[in-house]
């Protein structure tokens, strides 16, 4: 057969095994050895065929990187037809995850065993795309309509036994032995005579729906489409699979996923699936760094974030000591994450006794000595610097060696915090983003002495807690926050120079963020940037610069907390409202300044909002705080609700194109000022290179 795809008799069974690591994607070769497989044994003594494969899992999809390139025989249908049309039962066996188009293989199989841990499921959406290959034809003739459109649309893997239950499984095996499990449940289908039972054959009663099904579940799809295209594809192709035969159904499959496979809303979905996983590659730091053993972590500082880290933790069954200042104090900790479990309990989303334990995993103590023995400790007190070096202190007198001493702090100096100790290589920033326990992002940020293999054990930690981890280095904000002051500046200049702040914030959410600046502002407490604000001795001497910030604050209107910001919002749905009354002082305030208010285009606000946010990540790629361009898209994806869809501030920004972007900065310098307007010198010269973001991390051997 081939290399990667090997077949050989087994008594009377054919066995298929797939050998193409690290997830046996469907690579040329692999569809090339299967067909030859599937072939070679409907000539010989078989009497049925099990389809598995070696290593971690089940094929876990498409080869993606085969995506944008001209396509290679054989194509997946053609080996699914093969499958298909076997004369002997052909039985998928199942382990890991069995993904996209290798699901779809499983489909086209006549029947399918998975192992107890196994997962099947259909991400292909959360590429931009939707199953290619017959997924959107074969499962709702399954499961239903509903099911599949809940399936499809989600991307979510599906246990094995729920998966049995829904019939996309037939049979889940004792353990997970997948092979001589599926030989000896291949061997009961031909003592039985099992027939050939082909999904295709079966047919969906369209009166089964209601009437306005489909374009029900568009309009509720198109709420959280954010700029994605593929839902609302994938309930086409539902809509193909009741209404026509089968092939012509797979013929409308495959025209509507090759109109997706070429969209730039996948093109930048592809980028983010690779470059979260390149975010956690370190250049300098070699891949086989060796670990540090994480059993057991401290939390210092039970407070909102403290909380919700030590729940990262428990969730993966790593014990957790949370340290506070007295017993009041861990007693409202706990208060806290009791809080947030319940409230996913209360969704279905975790059982009770699940939530017991984990809370079980976390004690409270009030003793530096309570944590000698932890492995690592996550400082999360107030966001002092004094505070935190005074802490810093003492976990090094009290933590035994070797144990990583990582700060949350969102902007304060790693380095500074590690000079309070005597052990700086120890010392690493792991900036999570509120809340903890959900938001994705995790900031690394690498301080001048921090160990490499600190570093390492940081970023293995950070993904098995379930995050997305990015390296910075340290400057004030570290990378997302640093870049977020021009997004915050404009989103308020814009208010003075014409903009109501339902406009600039409606601007910003077509665009696709989750929820505009303003309403943002609203969110977090304008008080608090406020306050922030005060604090800072860097901040150019304008008047204009966050004066209706500060203005409603100083009115007592704080935001959502106060009932009353950039909005007013209802006291019962907390839904937010213009105001009057604020778009009447913006014009007050604009007409004191001598500013002469005009219409301003959305592309204006998009402009004015992103292109600074992107200038300062060209800064901070040239200072070397991030690695990549693409790091920083991956900061702003999952740190920033920023559009995946558009893959992030840096590939929209190669999208638009640099000289565009350059182009526009010089134009607002001319006519605001270079204080807020000045290009970044990497940004200039991509601009008049003719280069991409892109290009420059391909060139810098990061890519
Ligand atoms: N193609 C190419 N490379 C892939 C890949 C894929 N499908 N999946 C993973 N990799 C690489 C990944 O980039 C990384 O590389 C390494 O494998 C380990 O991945 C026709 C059109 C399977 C759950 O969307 O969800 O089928 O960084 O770090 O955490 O209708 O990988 O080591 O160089 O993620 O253990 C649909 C995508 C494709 C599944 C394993 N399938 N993969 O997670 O390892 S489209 C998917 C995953 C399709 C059909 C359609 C996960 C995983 P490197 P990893 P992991």
């Amino acid at each position: 057969m081939s290399e990667v795809v090997s077949y050989e008799l087994r008594e009377n069974i054919g066995v298929i095994l797939v050998n193409n690591p690290p997830v046996n994607a469907l690579a040329q070769e692999v569809r090339l050895g299967i067909l030859n497989a599937v072939n070679a044994a409907q000539e010989d003594a078989s009497q049925a065929i099990v389809l598995a494969c070696e290593g971690r899992t089940f094929i876990a999809g498409a080869d993606i990187t085969e995506f944008g390139k001209p396509p290679k025989d054989p194509g997946l249908p053609e080996v699914l037809t093969a499958i298909e049309n076997s004369s002997k039962p052909v039985v998928a066996a199942i382990h890991g995850t069995a993904l996209g188009g290798g699901f779809e293989v499983a489909l086209a199989c006549h029947y399918r065993c998975a192992s107890p841990s196994a997962k099947v499921g259909l991400p292909e959406v959360k590429l931009g795309l939707l199953p290619g290959a017959g997924g959107t034809q074969r499962v709702p003739r399954i499961t239903g309509v509903q099911a599949a459109l809940d399936m499809i649309t989600s991307g979510n893997p599906i246990r094995a036994v729920k998966a049995n239950a829904m019939g996309l499984v037939d049979e889940v095996l004792a353990d997970e032995d997948v092979v001589g499990g599926a030989s000896e449940y291949t061997k009961g289908l031909i003592e039985a005579g099992a027939p050939l039972k082909r999904i295709r054959d079966i047919t969906i009663d369209p009166s089964s729906l209601e009437p306005d099904f489909f374009d029900n579940a568009r309009k509720q799809l198109a709420r959280r489409a954010r700029g994605q295209i593929a839902q609302d594809r994938i309930v086409s192709c539902l809509e193909a699979a009741v209404n026509l035969p089968i092939d012509e159904g797979l013929e409308r499959e495959r025209e509507l996923f090759r109109e997706l496979v070429v969209s730039p809303e996948s093109a930048a979905m592809r980028h983010i699936f690779f470059a979260e996983r390149q975010a956690a590659k370190i250049k300098d730091v070699a891949k086989d760094t060796p670990l540090r053993p994480i059993e057991k972590v401290a939390v210092i500082g039970g407070g909102t974030m403290g909380g919700g880290i030590a729940m990262c933790f428990a969730n993966v069954g790593i014990p957790v000591v949370l340290l506070e200042i007295n017993d009041e104090a861990i007693g409202r900790g706990m208060g806290i994450i009791r809080k947030n479990y319940t409230i996913t309990v209360q969704k279905g989303k975790l059982a009770e006794d699940r939530m017991e334990e984990r809370i079980g995993l976390i004690s409270g103590t009030t003793s530096y000595d309570d944590i000698r023995d932890v492995d690592m400790v996550i400082e999360a007190v107030f966001e002092n610097l004094d505070l935190k070096k005074e802490v810093f202190g003492k976990l090094d007198t009290v933590c035994k060696p070797g144990c990583i001493l990582a700060t949350n702090t969102s902007y304060q100096d790693v380095d500074a915090i590690a000079e309070a100790t005597s052990r700086p290589k120890d010392v690493v920033g792991m900036h999570f983003f509120s809340p903890a326990n959900v938001m994705k992002l995790l900031e690394v940020v690498r301080g001048a002495a921090t160990a490499d293999d600190v570093l390492a054990t940081v970023m293995q930690i950070g993904k098995k807690i379930g995050k997305v981890c990015a390296l910075s280095g340290v400057c004030y904000g570290f990378i997302g926050n640093r870049m977020l002051g021009g997004y915050g500046r404009e989103a308020q200049m814009l208010l003075l120079d014409g903009c109501t702040p339902a406009q600039v914030d409606g601007a910003l959410e077509a665009f696709g963020m989750a929820m505009g600046p303003l309403a943002m502002g609203d969110l977090a407490g304008l008080d608090v940037g406020y306050k922030a604000r005060q604090a800072r001795t860097d901040l150019p001497d304008d008047p204009k610069l966050y004066r209706m910030g500060t203005l409603l604050v100083e009115m007592g209107r704080h935001g959502q907390k106060t009932g009353t910001g950039f909005y007013k919002y209802d006291p019962e749905t907390r839904k937010r409202m213009s105001d009057p009354e604020v778009e009447a002082l913006i014009i007050e305030e604009a007409g004191k300044m001598d500013i002469e208010q005009r219409e301003i285009s959305n592309d204006e606000i998009i402009a004015r909002c992103f292109y600074p946010l992107i200038n300062e990540g060209a800064k901070i790629l040239e200072e070397g705080i991030a690695q990549r361009a693409s790091d920083i898209d991956v900061v702003y994806i999952y740190g920033y609700a920023f559009p995946v869809a558009k893959g992030g501030p840096m590939h929209y920004a190669d999208s638009v194109g640099l000289k565009n972007v350059y182009d526009k900065i010089c134009e607002y310098r001319d006519c605001y000022g270079e204080e807020y307007w000045q290009p970044a010198p990497l940004l200039k010269q991509l601009a008049e290179e003719g280069k991409s973001f892109a290009q420059w991390d391909a060139e810098s051997g990061v890519a």
